[in-house]
């Protein structure tokens, strides 16, 4: 029985909103919330036809970097409002991004200015992890307090000189966030194995891309998750592995998992579609595509589709690392090696367009897709149901999606504040027609601070 006999703020009508395209719904929105799915009698103060399309909840990308220092220590390009404005128009309507305690810094300062700034700047809603780059008593006794701002997760790093923790460090800082019931993101590389290959590297004039992918390799990475899951066990803490690329890694989650591990897996959309051969050539053209963890070849990415329809990745984030070439990509322009380079590719506002045409390719179904971007996120992030769900009082962050196109991605029509998209002249089939954000259509601009930071939960 339809409840709103009367009026309501929105009304999106015919909105198809699962896998069978002959059942649409009409969906009631208020004060920013749905109110309602069902056949309305209701009339709209605003009523939008959706005609039968896909309509999605907004997604929720929980791994971007905005307005954050990199690891070669050049700020990212975006901050939090073009980041944001990117996402948005990408569909993704929640972010996660990070607070970073470098090394110095008060953990309350560095908190308290990332939700000030976010706060002042986002357009798409904000939820926070804390990056730790040490660790000491002082910090263990700020938990409480982080938790009261509401961020549930650390992020911490077994590589990188400038952020990464000594292993006691790491297993003591995962038992203090288990203790807190906080969760504890890792980025599991082996450090030992990525600076004797970096070192030989160079030694041996590998100076290009190619050094950073050999010194980075997929056995690096693979060794980095077994040791950070057995770290976990031991800490008793749930761990969430970012930017997960190969086979092996997998491999080990499976193990880790039948003895019972809570761990939650992340790839990202650069390892899904696009190929290390782009590493080869000239570092003025291969530093577009230069990340931590590398791009692999054909076999790392059949097993990540795999693992991502069998539901073994639970979720699919961009790890948003906007550099322009012209400024942290290449510091020293030609002259630039590959320690130099920024990692990481902008990829916010591509995602939900490249898992959406997955689906339309029949590559994913509609349900894994949703979960990997929208639910799994959301839980993650402490948020769910308010969002990445499309149910009576969820916020209603809606994509309408065009899912019969056939488009050329091209960097001019992105809204990030970088100067390439590493997707450039990638063919896609789904593209948002049309995002709404709190039930308010997202427009050709969008004022800074018209969203939230989102304050976190530990969830049960
Ligand atoms: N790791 C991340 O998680 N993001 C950007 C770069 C990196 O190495
Ligand atoms: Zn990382
Ligand atoms: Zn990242």
């Amino acid at each position: 029985m339809w409840a709103f006999e009367l009026s309501v703020d929105l009304i999106v009508r015919n909105a198809r909103v699962g896998s069978n395209p002959d059942i649409v719904t009409d969906i009631a929105v208020s004060d920013g919330i749905v109110q309602e799915l069902g056949a309305a009698a209701a009339s709209g103060d605003t009523e939008i036809d959706a005609l039968g399309a896909l309509v999605t909840p907004g997604g929720v990308d929980p791994h971007c970097h905005m307005a954050q220092i990199s690891s070669t220590g050049v700020p990212t390009d975006d901050d939090i409002h073009s980041g944001t404005w990117s996402a948005i128009n990408g569909g993704t309507t929640t972010v996660g991004a990070f607070a970073v305690q470098h090394r110095g810094d008060q953990v309350r300062d560095v908190v308290n200015a990332m939700v000030d700034r976010v706060s002042r700047e986002a357009v798409a809603d904000v939820a926070l992890h804390l990056i730790l780059t040490e660790w000491s008593e002082s910090i263990k006794s700020d938990l409480d307090w982080v938790l009261d701002r509401g961020i549930v997760s650390l992020k911490i790093f077994t590589t990188y000189d400038r952020l990464r923790l000594a292993p006691d460090a790491v297993i003591d800082a995962m038992a203090a966030a288990g203790r807190h019931g906080m969760s504890i993101m890792v980025h599991a590389e082996d450090d030992v194995m990525i600076t004797e290959g970096r070192s030989r590297a160079i030694a041996t004039g590998l100076t290009d891309a190619r050094g950073h992918q050999e010194s980075h390799s997929r056995l690096a990475e693979s060794a980095g998750v077994a040791e950070a899951l057995r770290f976990a066990d031991r800490a008793d803490v749930p761990i969430y592995l970012v930017h997960i690329s190969t086979a092996g890694s997998l491999d080990e989650i499976r193990s880790a998992r039948s003895k019972g591990a809570a761990v939650t897996v992340e790839s990202c959309p650069h390892y899904l579609w696009l190929d290390e051969a782009l590493l080869q050539g000239d570092l003025t053209t291969t530093a577009a595509f230069m990340s931590s963890p590398p791009l692999r070849g054909a076999e790392d990415r059949e097993a990540l589709w795999a693992a991502l329809v069998a539901g073994e990745i639970d979720v699919v984030a961009s790890d948003h690392s906007p550099y322009r070439m012209d400024a942290g990509k290449l510091p020293n322009g030609n002259a630039t090696v590959f320690t130099e380079v920024a990692n990481g590719m902008p990829g916010v506002e591509m995602r939900m367009p490249l898992m959406m045409s997955a689906v339309a390719d029949g590559r994913l179904t509609l349900e894994r897709a949703l979960e990997a971007c929208c639910t799994t996120p959301a839980q993650f992030l402490g948020v769910y149901p308010q969002k990445g769900a499309l149910l009576p009082g969820s916020d209603a962050d809606l994509v309408i999606w065009d899912t019969g196109v056939e488009r050329t991605v091209h960097h001019r029509d992105l809204h990030d504040a970088v100067d390439y998209t590493p997707y450039e002249g990638l063919r896609v089939t789904t593209w948002p027609s049309q995002v709404l954000f709190r039930g308010q259509p997202v427009g050709r601009s969008s004022s800074p601070g018209s969203a939230s930071y989102l304050k976190r939960q530990v969830s049960s």
